[in-house]
């Protein structure tokens, strides 16, 4: 029998509707399991999970289990009968010395605080252990996601530990209620000027991202105005702990955008010169602050001297000044500063073809390799200009080797339609993880240290790379990373929030497998994108092999997709300005941003070569020489690294032209193919959920002709070179 998650009320609970389990006979077999529930230990944490694991226990399989309480079950005498007990692994092993005893059973050390095991004991009974609190929460979760994607519940022997120390959300939402760049509605931190005013949907939040392990959120935008300045004191302040709370039963630790020139807005001093020690002593007092109300406080997220925002450059200061004097304030309370690396002249003269924005945050940040204090990460968009659907990897991300750095991914689709297209981002992911660093050492790698992908399933894994620094993404594998020697190691993944106040969170119900997919590749990059598809899709739209087979399929298309019908070969920005929805291929042409394609009668594409162009080709360690050459260049790069005219042949065989006419029709094409996709499922879904997307498939058909029709138009025009199938161009 088929189960549809989405329907009966749960809509709102994403890939947490628990509806009841449709195959009886399995539903008995798991019912048999989950009768009794013992949790071991207090804390928020342990509260959070043995809620979560009553609800979609009830939800699931129809009946709450049991509770056995710690009173009853005290010291070592062994409980009667099998339960899924929930706690931390030390405290279950001297508890249940039976099951303690079994080989392998794990231990609080070899989980590492948020690692965990699920386990089947000889006993009968399924041990959800934590090495820490927050481990125990992510049993619980991975427990019942188990139950949720139809997994068997003998003989687990599940131990898992996240790649990362840092998995986060970062939140563009404004005091005022609105998002910078959101497709979902208002902001659920902020409702006019007030914050928490929506605590149950916030608690709902907050459960998944758990449910996802994700750990830290920043909540308000990188671009701080004058009303988010005030989120650091008074009221505001009050109301922030308030939201950090919630946060803080799930595991997660609420971060704040600063201001960087708040010690002259909040504090009334002249300067905000980080080395000035009236500046650094307002900052230490303001933290110290903000820690006394917010226990377990992240820290603080910095966009500075980038897109107007002010920064140390005003006084004549570094990146590190500024990051550091920050890291200082937040140091005694353990916290850290995410620095933006996003630092790049948005007022270019588009004349200049000497200046290249895409060096920008290499040029800036690598002298500074080294010079930050421990507790600052750097976070690096995942590409050298701005989130577009293709661009080569961040050299950035490859270059620093005594840095701390977290990978910056956005998941609300800005540059890849909007939430009304749909575009599954994990392949794209997938490609800027897995591309090699040199030496065989990935960029996952290299934002996660030496323990990268190393979960394990059978136990047998390393052991958490908290406390270590990582030991080798130098492109050596030993070398300067090794010097370092112990050292908490906070890097990791971070991504812009695409969630807002929408029934179904994000606007397209489908993009709710970016926000999913984005939070399980940040605790196992190994993972792949159709495993993840096909999680959510279970947990989210239920357990119709149908509707999972054109889903995913659907989900894995999309990306390429999406890029056919809009930007060729790796030229970007060919759209509307300011929102940037929309086909306008001049649209950025002529603009201070430096976001040029240089397309003319003869060809197109901005050279970046080191022999010709603007350098930034050089900045790669190891693939400097491929995209130095046209020749060796990867063809869906080759208009981003290389100036070509419209009949050089591609490694397709095709000319630049006949792939960018052939590729715009193509996409189109299959973009109604997508919708018909969703039409072919339609009486297996619920009505809502396939009358709202098939709403905005219909949209996308419909746009891809207008990208398809533009595009190809403006090229013709350009080119004067007629489609080599005749089709119609305008
Ligand atoms: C929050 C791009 C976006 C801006 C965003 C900026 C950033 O420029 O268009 O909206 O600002 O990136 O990442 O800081």
């Amino acid at each position: 029998m088929v189960t549809n998650h989405t329907a009966n009320g749960e809509y709102e609970q994403a890939w947490l509707s628990y509806e009841l389990i449709g195959d009886e006979a399995l539903r008995a077999k798991h019912a048999a399991v989950c009768a009794r529930l013992e949790v071991r230990g207090m804390g928020a944490e342990l509260t959070s999970a043995r809620l979560e694991l009553r609800r979609a226990l009830a939800g699931l399989l129809g009946r709450l289990p049991a509770e056995v309480s710690a009173d009853e079950e005290s010291g070592a005498q062994e409980p009667a009968g099998p339960a899924i007990v929930v706690g931390l692994a030390d405290a279950v092993r001297a508890e249940r010395p039976a099951a303690a005893g079994e080989a392998g059973f794990p231990d609080n050390g070899s989980l590492g605080d948020e690692g965990y095991a699920i386990w089947s004991g000889a006993d009968g009974s399924v041990y959800l252990l934590g090495g820490g609190a927050r481990g125990a929460l992510y049993a619980a979760f991975g427990f019942i996601r188990l139950l949720q994607t139809g997994a068997e519940l003998s003989e687990l022997r599940i131990v898992e530990r996240p790649a990362y120390p840092l998995r986060m959300i970062d939140h563009w939402d404004n005091a005022d209620g609105t998002i910078e760049r959101g497709y979902a509605g208002g902001s659920l931190f902020f409702e006019a000027g007030r914050l928490g005013g929506r605590i149950g949907r916030i608690r709902d939040y907050a459960r998944l991202q758990a449910s996802i392990g994700i750990n830290a959120v920043a909540i308000n935008n990188v671009n701080v105005h004058d009303e988010e300045t005030r989120l650091l004191a008074g009221d505001r302040l009050a109301d922030v702990a308030r939201v950090a709370d919630v946060l803080r039963e799930y595991g997660i630790a609420l971060y704040l955008s600063v201001n960087f020139a708040a010690p002259i807005e909040l504090g009334g001093l002249a300067t905000a010169d980080p080395l000035a020690p009236a500046v650094a002593a307002w900052w230490g007092d303001t933290t110290a602050e903000v820690c006394r109300r917010i226990p377990g406080f992240g820290g603080y997220v910095v966009k500075a001297d980038s897109e107007h925002r002010p920064g140390p450059f005003t006084y004549g200061r570094d990146h590190a000044d500024g990051a550091n004097m920050l890291a200082d304030a937040l140091a005694p309370f353990g916290g850290t500063v995410v620095w933006r690396c996003f630092v790049y002249n948005c007022r270019q003269d588009w004349r200049d073809r000497r200046t290249d924005r895409a060096r920008a945050a290499y040029d800036h940040f690598m002298p500074l390799d080294g010079a930050f204090r421990d507790n600052v990460v750097l976070q690096i968009k995942h590409g050298p200009m701005d989130f577009q659907v293709r661009e080569p990897v961040s050299p950035l991300l490859l270059g620093l080797r005594r840095t701390q750095i977290a990978l910056e991914l956005q998941i609300t689709q800005e540059y890849t339609g909007q939430q009304r297209h749909l575009c599954y981002l994990l392949p794209m992911w997938k490609e800027v993880l897995d591309f090699d660093a040199g030496a065989g050492v990935t960029v996952a790698d290299a934002a996660g240290g030496a323990g990268a992908g190393q979960n394990a399933a059978d136990g047998q894994g390393e052991a958490g790379n908290e406390e270590e620094a990582p030991g080798g993404h130098d492109g050596t594998g030993v070398g300067e990373n090794a010097a370092r020697g112990k050292r908490v190691w906070r890097g990791g993944l971070a991504a812009v929030s695409n969630v807002g106040t929408d029934a179904n969170w994000t606007g397209h119900l489908l993009a709710q497998a970016n926000w999913y997919g984005f939070g399980r590749l940040a605790w196992d990059p190994s993972a792949s994108a159709e495993a993840i598809g096909r999680e959510w899709i279970r947990m989210a739209l239920g357990s119709d092999a149908n509707v999972e087979e054109t889903v995913i399929t659907m989900l894995l298309d999309s990306h390429a997709i999406y890029e056919s019908y809009t930007a060729p070969l790796g030229v970007g920005w060919m759209v509307n300005p300011d929102h940037h929805y929309g086909p306008n291929v001049d649209g950025y042409e002529y603009s201070p941003w430096g976001t040029y394609h240089y397309a003319d009668r003869d060809g197109i594409g901005v050279d970046r070569t080191v022999a010709t162009g603007t350098g930034y080709a050089g900045q790669y360690p190891a693939a400097a020489a491929m995209y130095e050459s046209p020749d060796t260049c990867p063809d869906e790069l080759l208009l981003f690294f290389h100036h070509v005219p419209y009949d050089r042949r591609l490694k397709s065989g095709k000319t630049v032209i006949q792939h960018i006419y052939d590729s715009r029709f193509e996409g189109a094409e299959r973009a109604a193919g997508l919708l018909a996709s969703w039409d072919g499922i339609a009486d297996r879904l619920p009505p809502r959920v396939y009358e709202e997307v098939r709403t905005r498939l219909a949209h996308q058909a419909e746009h891809a002709l207008e990208w398809r029709d533009q595009l190809n138009s403006y090229f013709y025009r350009k080119s004067g070179i007629p489609d080599a199938l005749g089709r119609t161009i305008y």
